[in-house]
């Protein structure tokens, strides 16, 4: 049976305000859980999955029948802020997730799990989904790990996850790499759903953006799951290519997935 009560972790993030929007119209009942409230929603679940306690967490995940799990530093930080953020609270969430004998799991990965690999060339084939991880900072290293203990959890516990190495899903695309990568809103709705919805997905590991005509990977395993993307970010790189050119693969900043990350900001000491 489809999934109905869906715990949303993340719910007031960039991604999250958008999931917020788009989900409900899919027929779910979102719970939704953050560090910070969620305006208009007093229901919502006040907690740090880094840092809280087991009961609470139990409670925050009892009787849902899936989670979307977004929460998380987005962004690069120093590897203490991502070990109990990222690392931490995705495990933590796991764990209340097994007590609770929740079933599915749908994990925001990102592309900066394989940012160190090189941008295809032009006419070469896209990003393949065996591609070997490269993180290209703490933070895509704990999307790697993110990966690693949804397949541990596969494994050992029979909980099931698509984890979505998601490019840069904003109302727009706003730099030339992302018209590659880009997810509209919308497609990312549709992914999401398709990834609560297709049967027995084991741990699955999916490309996450539209149809772009740029694309740099691979969506087949997404589309598997009954993804369809309607999207494609073409009609917007006349513009970006005029305001700041094709991307020079001879540029370290530009000749990987994970574009900046690679370089900037250098990682932090400790
Ligand atoms: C990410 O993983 C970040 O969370 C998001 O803010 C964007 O920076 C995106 O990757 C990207 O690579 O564009």
């Amino acid at each position: 049976p489809a999934p109905r009560t869906v715990l949303l972790t993340g719910a007031t993030g960039g991604l999250g305000t958008l999931m917020r929007g788009l989900l409900p119209s899919y027929g779910y009942a979102l719970r939704s859980l953050d560090l910070r409230p969620v305006e208009g929603d007093p229901e919502a679940v006040a907690l740090d999955l880094g840092t809280a306690d087991e009961e609470a967490l139990r409670a925050a995940v009892s009787g849902v029948d899936a989670i979307v799990h977004l929460a998380g530093i987005s962004l690069e930080a120093p590897f203490e802020k991502i070990l109990a953020a990222n690392i931490r609270g995705t495990y933590a969430l796991y764990e209340a997730a097994r007590a609770e004998g929740v079933r599915r799991i749908v994990f925001a990965s990102s592309n900066h799990a394989v940012g160190f690999t090189p941008v295809p060339a032009e006419g070469a084939p896209p990003i393949p989904l065996g591609t070997p991880r490269r993180p290209d900072t703490f933070y895509g290293l704990s999307k790697s790990f993110g990966e690693d203990l949804a397949q541990l959890y596969w494994d050992r516990h029979g909980i099931e996850t698509v984890s979505v190495r998601i490019g840069s899903c904003f109302p727009e695309p706003t730099s030339v790499r992302m018209l590659s990568i880009w997810m509209s809103p919308a497609d990312g709705a549709r992914l999401f759903h398709a990834a609560l919805t297709a049967a027995d997905v084991g741990h699955t590991v999916v490309y996450g953006s539209s149809a772009n005509t740029r694309l740099w990977w691979d969506l087949s395993s997404a589309r598997a799951l009954g993804y369809e993307p309607q999207d494609d970010s073409e009609p917007y790189a006349a513009e970006l290519i005029d305001k700041y050119g094709e991307l020079d693969p001879a540029d370290p900043d530009q000749a990987h997935l994970g574009g900046h990350f690679c370089t900037h900001p250098p990682l932090w000491p400790h």
